[in-house]
């Protein structure tokens, strides 16, 4: 295994910068940002979608999996970047988007003019006797999951938007052209990549409505998916021991990751799975708001810490993606303690066992956008909603602060470089509005304070390399009782690391066990290791002893 030692930094290409001034990031500006990666220290950068696609989904509906869209750049400039970030020691990892095609691919269009082969590749089902979908599931994105094709009399399955329609993996033929695929970016010098919502690619054989909910059930976690994970890994990555693999786990289990992600499974090197991410939503409806769950946040981070150690399976460990509200605005607190909790975030996670990823921005601080006019929001799922919920009756202001609260937009805006025109992001009006906080939050900025979230970020990735304890160590979980503070201790080989997290605003105490720990690492000033400690607002301080 090689990636207990990996720091992966997110690029959401459309939103990092634009080389070519069209208002849209692009590769060759990841290539002129490369040496600003190696400066926060990261050896693995995960590129979201670059493939040839309309963009109704921002790349996540793919029209052609082996040619990049000229928008974000060439194949010339994609194998420049992979050969400039070798220089600095940096993977590429690639986003396969692996559970549905865009219609516009080649593969959708041709079943859709008729052709068995191609039709087999998608799920085209008759509607029930009485005209309606095949079954009454949702898509991700509101409405029904199934889009009726009037020529054809059927419709086809779509969990996410309608033009993107989900991949029939029982079909071997299938699969074939997708591990075509991954060799094919493998050859190019690739050597990592995320499977998109990849635990949903194994749908039933009887297609059933679901009353209790929104159709999950039925196809999350399938019957093969385990299979054809293990199938994809020998027919293309698993030949390589070094090729990092992260699966997108959608309302999985701990026993299924504990498989996807198994030392002995042969399937993925490790997963994401959501649950942390769902304990603000009000009885697991996202455009619900609720208060953060303290305890249930807590609970939930120690179990899958341990169960996955004990299981010899490997997480990864993130607060932010381009799908998720920014942490610091989420469970920071972005206004009062900017730089005292963004920073204790970060160490709480860089800590933990597993492989960190940083979301591009998050380093810097970076807050939701909190957009105020449904025009400055881009996301097919936001605007659905602000439909959806209108039709439900809650009112305008009321919506407005749950997209402010959970849209995706919140954090797919330009990367604040410097205080200048469209925060040096682009010479023109970017795709989507850059954050008005752009003076005060940017990289430049924050490259010239020595107590910024970025020196912080940066002194954590330094820490995975020189201590053991941090990439190898074992998790236990500390405080549990505590309403306030996330602790816990690693171990390896003689040494010992104690994490001590304050998630709120307030001071609190905490009481420790023996000492013989010196302080490594804190968000205020040092602070020497007592039995019982005053904590300071959102302080965090990293033990350490051997
Ligand atoms: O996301 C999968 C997913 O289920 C969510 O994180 C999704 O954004 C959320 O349910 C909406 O509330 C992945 C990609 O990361 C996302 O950007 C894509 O839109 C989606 O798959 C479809 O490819």
């Amino acid at each position: 295994m090689n990636f207990e030692d990996k720091v992966v930094y997110q690029i959401y290409l459309k939103s990092f910068y634009d080389s070519d001034q069209d208002g849209l990031g692009d590769l060759n500006g990841v290539i002129e940002k490369l040496d600003y990666l190696d400066y926060v220290g990261v050896n693995c950068l995960w590129i979201t979608p670059f493939f040839v696609s309309p963009q109704n989904d921002n790349g996540y509906d793919v029209a052609n999996y082996c040619a990049i869209d000229p928008r974000y750049g060439t194949m010339e400039i994609f194998e420049k970047l992979v050969k400039e970030a070798k220089k600095r020691n940096i993977d590429i990892m690639l986003d396969m988007v692996f559970n549905h095609t865009s219609t516009q691919h080649e593969w959708f269009q041709k079943a859709l003019a008729g052709d068995t082969k191609y039709k087999n590749y998608y799920f085209f089902k008759k509607g029930k006797p009485d005209g309606t979908p095949p079954t009454n599931w949702a898509s991700k994105f509101g409405g029904n999951a199934w889009q009726y094709v009037e020529e054809m009399g059927e419709y086809y399955l779509h969990l996410f938007d309608k033009t993107q329609a989900d991949l029939n993996w029982d079909n071997k033929e299938v699969r074939d052209e997708l591990c075509k695929v991954l060799n094919f970016w493998l050859k190019k010098g690739v050597y990592g990549f995320r499977f998109d919502v990849v635990n949903l690619i194994s749908k039933p054989t009887i297609f059933m409505d679901d009353f209790e909910g929104d159709g999950r059930t039925y196809y999350t976690d399938g019957t093969h998916v385990h299979e054809y994970l293990q199938e994809i890994n020998q027919r293309s990555f698993g030949n390589d021991e070094h090729i990092i693999t992260v699966g997108e786990m959608s309302s999985t289990s701990l026993e299924n990751c504990v498989k996807y992600a198994g030392k002995e499974d042969h399937e993925l090197s490790m997963v994401f799975n959501f649950h942390h991410l769902k304990v603000d939503y009000k009885d697991k409806q996202k455009w619900v708001l609720k208060e953060f769950d303290f305890e249930e946040l807590t609970s939930l981070l120690h179990t899958w810490q341990v169960e996955m150690e004990n299981k010899h399976a490997w997480n990864a460990l993130f607060w932010c993606n381009h799908d998720q509200p920014r942490a610091l605005s989420r469970f920071g607190d972005d206004k009062n303690y900017p730089i005292e909790s963004g920073k204790m975030l970060a160490t709480m996670l860089h800590c933990m066992r597993g492989t960190p990823y940083i979301y591009q921005g998050e380093e810097i601080g970076m807050t939701n956008a909190y957009f105020t006019k449904i025009d400055e929001y881009r996301d097919v799922e936001s605007t659905n909603y602000f439909q959806i919920l209108k039709q439900q009756g809650v009112n305008e202001k009321e919506i407005y602060h749950i997209l402010q609260e959970r849209s995706r937009d919140n954090s797919r805006t330009p990367i604040q470089w410097n205080d200048g025109l469209h925060a040096g992001f682009s010479k023109v009006t970017p795709w989507s509005q850059v954050i008005h906080n752009y003076h005060t939050i940017n990289v430049e900025a924050s490259k010239r304070d020595p107590n910024s979230i970025l020196q912080h970020y940066r002194k954590l990735i330094k820490l995975r390399k020189e201590y053991k304890v941090i990439s190898l160590g074992s998790y236990k979980p500390l405080l549990e009782n505590h309403k306030q503070v996330f602790a816990y201790k690693r171990e390896y080989e003689g040494e010992s690391m104690i994490v001590i997290n304050n998630f709120y605003g307030q001071k609190t105490s905490v009481h420790l066990e023996e000492g013989g720990y010196t302080s490594l690492l804190s968000n205020y000033p040092k602070r020497e290791y007592q039995k019982v400690m005053e904590l300071e607002p959102y302080e965090s301080i990293v033990f350490y002893k051997k």
